[in-house]
Protein backbone atom coordinates (compact mmCIF):
# COMPACT_ATOMS: atom_id res chain seq x y z
CA UNK A 1 0.00 0.00 0.00
CA UNK A 2 1.01 3.70 -0.68
CA UNK A 3 2.29 5.40 2.01
CA UNK A 4 2.89 9.04 2.70
CA UNK A 5 4.29 11.16 5.34
CA UNK A 6 2.47 14.01 6.24
CA UNK A 7 2.56 17.57 8.06
CA UNK A 8 -0.63 19.22 8.07
CA UNK A 9 -1.26 21.59 5.43
CA UNK A 10 2.47 21.27 4.10
CA UNK A 11 3.63 20.74 0.90
CA UNK A 12 2.31 17.07 1.60
CA UNK A 13 -1.15 18.49 0.75
CA UNK A 14 -0.44 17.94 -2.45
CA UNK A 15 -0.32 13.93 -3.00
CA UNK A 16 -3.13 13.87 -0.15
CA UNK A 17 -5.48 15.21 -2.65
CA UNK A 18 -4.23 13.42 -5.37
CA UNK A 19 -4.73 10.62 -3.17
CA UNK A 20 -8.00 11.46 -2.37
CA UNK A 21 -8.78 12.63 -6.25
CA UNK A 22 -8.00 9.13 -6.72
CA UNK A 23 -9.82 7.35 -4.49
CA UNK A 24 -6.55 5.67 -3.88
CA UNK A 25 -6.06 3.27 -0.75
CA UNK A 26 -3.27 4.51 1.42
CA UNK A 27 -1.47 5.25 4.52
CA UNK A 28 -1.19 8.37 6.03
CA UNK A 29 1.50 8.69 8.85
CA UNK A 30 1.18 12.14 10.37
CA UNK A 31 4.60 14.01 11.59
CA UNK A 32 4.68 17.42 13.91
CA UNK A 33 6.61 20.12 12.09
CA UNK A 34 9.01 20.32 11.45
CA UNK A 35 9.93 16.26 11.97
CA UNK A 36 13.64 16.85 11.94
CA UNK A 37 13.20 18.75 15.36
CA UNK A 38 9.86 16.90 16.82
CA UNK A 39 10.50 13.50 15.24
CA UNK A 40 14.19 12.95 14.40
CA UNK A 41 13.65 9.41 14.20
CA UNK A 42 11.69 10.40 11.03
CA UNK A 43 15.77 11.47 9.49
CA UNK A 44 16.22 7.70 8.66
CA UNK A 45 13.18 7.32 6.20
CA UNK A 46 14.25 10.85 4.86
CA UNK A 47 17.47 12.35 5.53
CA UNK A 48 16.38 15.05 3.94
CA UNK A 49 14.14 15.67 6.85
CA UNK A 50 11.38 17.43 4.72
CA UNK A 51 7.91 16.15 3.82
CA UNK A 52 6.46 14.44 1.88
CA UNK A 53 7.66 11.33 1.96
CA UNK A 54 5.62 8.98 -0.42
CA UNK A 55 6.32 5.27 -0.76
CA UNK A 56 4.72 2.84 -3.18
CA UNK A 57 6.66 -0.07 -3.12
CA UNK A 58 10.53 0.15 -4.34
CA UNK A 59 9.19 3.52 -5.59
CA UNK A 60 10.35 6.17 -2.80
CA UNK A 61 10.14 9.97 -3.76
CA UNK A 62 10.23 13.54 -1.63
CA UNK A 63 9.18 15.77 -3.70
CA UNK A 64 5.49 16.73 -4.14
CA UNK A 65 4.81 18.14 -7.62
CA UNK A 66 7.08 14.95 -9.14
CA UNK A 67 4.05 12.97 -6.87
CA UNK A 68 1.28 14.12 -8.09
CA UNK A 69 2.47 13.49 -11.50
CA UNK A 70 3.76 10.12 -10.87
CA UNK A 71 0.30 9.54 -9.22
CA UNK A 72 -2.09 10.61 -12.06
CA UNK A 73 -0.12 9.01 -15.13
CA UNK A 74 0.20 5.53 -12.57
CA UNK A 75 -3.18 5.94 -12.16
CA UNK A 76 -5.46 8.58 -14.21
CA UNK A 77 -3.97 8.42 -17.47
CA UNK A 78 -5.36 10.86 -19.94
CA UNK A 79 -7.23 12.16 -17.18
CA UNK A 80 -5.89 14.04 -13.93
CA UNK A 81 -2.28 13.44 -15.90
CA UNK A 82 -2.06 14.93 -19.57
CA UNK A 83 -0.33 12.57 -22.17
CA UNK A 84 2.39 13.06 -24.34
CA UNK A 85 0.49 13.65 -27.27
CA UNK A 86 -1.81 16.11 -25.81
CA UNK A 87 -1.68 19.43 -26.87
CA UNK A 88 -1.54 20.91 -23.29
CA UNK A 89 1.23 18.49 -21.92
CA UNK A 90 3.76 21.32 -22.38
CA UNK A 91 0.85 23.80 -20.23
CA UNK A 92 0.66 20.80 -17.88
CA UNK A 93 4.06 19.89 -17.14
CA UNK A 94 4.91 23.85 -17.22
CA UNK A 95 2.01 24.25 -14.41
CA UNK A 96 3.12 21.41 -12.45
CA UNK A 97 6.56 22.66 -12.11
CA UNK A 98 5.26 26.37 -11.75
CA UNK A 99 3.24 25.51 -8.83
CA UNK A 100 6.41 24.11 -6.51
CA UNK A 101 9.18 26.12 -8.29
CA UNK A 102 7.82 29.91 -8.77
CA UNK A 103 4.47 29.92 -6.20
CA UNK A 104 5.54 28.18 -3.21
CA UNK A 105 9.51 29.38 -3.24
CA UNK A 106 8.48 32.65 -2.19
CA UNK A 107 5.90 31.37 0.04
CA UNK A 108 8.58 29.76 2.42
CA UNK A 109 10.22 32.66 3.21
CA UNK A 110 7.05 34.39 4.08
CA UNK A 111 6.62 31.28 6.57
CA UNK A 112 9.55 31.19 7.85
CA UNK A 113 10.19 34.89 8.59
CA UNK A 114 6.57 36.05 10.00
CA UNK A 115 5.78 32.42 11.16
CA UNK A 116 8.54 29.86 12.10
CA UNK A 117 11.75 32.30 13.28
CA UNK A 118 11.88 33.29 17.00
CA UNK A 119 10.98 36.83 18.01
CA UNK A 120 14.61 38.43 17.18
CA UNK A 121 15.17 36.53 13.92
CA UNK A 122 11.95 37.30 12.34
CA UNK A 123 12.31 39.94 8.69
CA UNK A 124 9.10 41.72 7.97
CA UNK A 125 11.22 43.44 4.98
CA UNK A 126 12.09 40.26 3.09
CA UNK A 127 8.28 38.49 4.39
CA UNK A 128 6.90 41.68 2.24
CA UNK A 129 9.42 41.17 -0.25
CA UNK A 130 8.78 37.83 -0.68
CA UNK A 131 4.77 38.48 -0.39
CA UNK A 132 5.01 40.52 -3.70
CA UNK A 133 7.29 38.50 -5.58
CA UNK A 134 4.37 35.62 -5.11
CA UNK A 135 1.69 37.85 -5.86
CA UNK A 136 3.16 39.92 -8.93
CA UNK A 137 4.06 35.79 -10.20
CA UNK A 138 0.29 34.36 -9.17
CA UNK A 139 -1.09 37.29 -11.49
CA UNK A 140 0.08 35.93 -14.53
CA UNK A 141 -2.37 33.15 -14.52
CA UNK A 142 -5.59 35.64 -14.08
CA UNK A 143 -5.64 36.20 -18.27
CA UNK A 144 -5.79 31.86 -18.41
CA UNK A 145 -8.75 31.19 -15.57
CA UNK A 146 -10.58 34.58 -17.42
CA UNK A 147 -10.87 31.71 -20.37
CA UNK A 148 -11.18 28.58 -18.99
CA UNK A 149 -11.96 26.91 -15.29
CA UNK A 150 -8.48 25.13 -15.15
CA UNK A 151 -4.73 25.73 -15.95
CA UNK A 152 -4.57 23.34 -19.49
CA UNK A 153 -6.08 20.74 -21.01
CA UNK A 154 -10.07 21.63 -20.75
CA UNK A 155 -9.72 19.63 -17.44
CA UNK A 156 -8.84 19.23 -13.59
CA UNK A 157 -5.19 17.71 -13.78
CA UNK A 158 -2.60 17.36 -11.26
CA UNK A 159 -1.29 20.58 -12.32
CA UNK A 160 -4.52 22.35 -10.52
CA UNK A 161 -3.53 20.78 -7.45
CA UNK A 162 0.30 21.77 -7.46
CA UNK A 163 -1.31 25.20 -7.90
CA UNK A 164 -4.17 25.03 -5.93
CA UNK A 165 -1.81 23.86 -2.94
CA UNK A 166 -0.23 27.36 -3.38
CA UNK A 167 -3.24 29.35 -2.94
CA UNK A 168 -3.97 26.90 0.43
CA UNK A 169 -1.02 28.30 1.57
CA UNK A 170 -1.39 32.11 0.08
CA UNK A 171 -4.68 32.05 2.37
CA UNK A 172 -2.56 30.62 5.50
CA UNK A 173 -0.39 33.63 4.81
CA UNK A 174 -3.70 36.10 4.98
CA UNK A 175 -2.63 37.00 1.02
CA UNK A 176 -6.06 35.41 -0.31
CA UNK A 177 -7.54 39.17 0.31
CA UNK A 178 -5.09 40.12 -2.93
CA UNK A 179 -5.88 37.24 -5.14
CA UNK A 180 -7.09 38.80 -8.62
CA UNK A 181 -11.11 38.15 -9.61
CA UNK A 182 -10.68 34.93 -11.76
CA UNK A 183 -7.90 33.30 -9.38
CA UNK A 184 -10.08 33.75 -6.16
CA UNK A 185 -13.06 32.14 -8.36
CA UNK A 186 -10.82 29.78 -9.41
CA UNK A 187 -9.52 28.96 -5.47
CA UNK A 188 -13.13 28.82 -4.41
CA UNK A 189 -13.60 26.24 -7.30
CA UNK A 190 -11.46 24.29 -5.84
CA UNK A 191 -12.26 24.44 -2.37
CA UNK A 192 -15.59 22.81 -3.88
CA UNK A 193 -13.96 19.85 -5.20
CA UNK A 194 -15.15 16.52 -3.66
CA UNK A 195 -11.22 15.50 -3.13
CA UNK A 196 -10.22 18.66 -1.56
CA UNK A 197 -12.58 18.17 1.29
CA UNK A 198 -11.68 14.79 1.62
CA UNK A 199 -7.98 15.48 1.78
CA UNK A 200 -8.77 18.48 4.58
CA UNK A 201 -11.14 15.64 6.56
CA UNK A 202 -8.27 13.16 6.30
CA UNK A 203 -5.57 15.21 7.57
CA UNK A 204 -7.70 16.53 10.45
CA UNK A 205 -8.79 13.12 11.18
CA UNK A 206 -5.50 11.81 11.25
CA UNK A 207 -3.75 14.14 13.38
CA UNK A 208 -6.35 13.34 16.33
CA UNK A 209 -6.21 9.41 16.07
CA UNK A 210 -2.54 9.90 15.83
CA UNK A 211 -2.14 12.22 18.61
CA UNK A 212 -0.37 15.08 16.99
CA UNK A 213 -0.04 17.72 19.43
CA UNK A 214 -2.52 20.48 18.25
CA UNK A 215 0.95 23.15 18.72
CA UNK A 216 2.43 21.24 15.77
CA UNK A 217 -0.10 22.09 13.59
CA UNK A 218 -0.54 25.84 12.29
CA UNK A 219 -4.48 25.83 11.55
CA UNK A 220 -4.94 26.33 7.94
CA UNK A 221 -8.39 25.26 7.53
CA UNK A 222 -10.80 26.91 5.61
N1 LIG B 1 10.51 20.76 -3.03
C1 LIG B 1 10.00 19.92 -1.99
C2 LIG B 1 10.09 20.69 -0.68
C3 LIG B 1 9.80 19.83 0.54
C4 LIG B 1 9.87 20.71 1.82
O1 LIG B 1 10.76 21.55 1.99
N2 LIG B 1 8.90 20.50 2.71
C5 LIG B 1 8.78 21.30 3.92
C6 LIG B 1 7.33 21.39 4.33
S1 LIG B 1 6.36 22.33 3.21
C7 LIG B 1 9.50 20.62 5.07
O2 LIG B 1 9.38 19.44 5.26
N3 LIG B 1 10.21 21.43 5.88
C8 LIG B 1 10.81 20.93 7.06
C9 LIG B 1 12.28 21.17 7.10
O3 LIG B 1 12.75 21.90 6.26
O4 LIG B 1 12.92 20.57 7.99
C10 LIG B 1 8.56 19.50 -2.33
O5 LIG B 1 7.95 20.12 -3.19
O6 LIG B 1 8.10 18.54 -1.74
Amino acid sequence: MIQLFHCISARSFRPLWLLEELGLAYELHMLPFPPRVHQRAFLALNPLGTVPLLLDGDTRMTESAAMCQYLAARHSPGQLDVAVHEAAYGDYLNFLHFGEATLTFPQTLVLRYTHFEPEGKKQPQVAQDYAKWFLARLRTLEPRLTDSAFLCAGRFTAADVSVGYALLLAQHLGLAEQFTPHVAAYWARLQQRAGYQRAQDAQWRAGQEQGLPALAAPDVRP
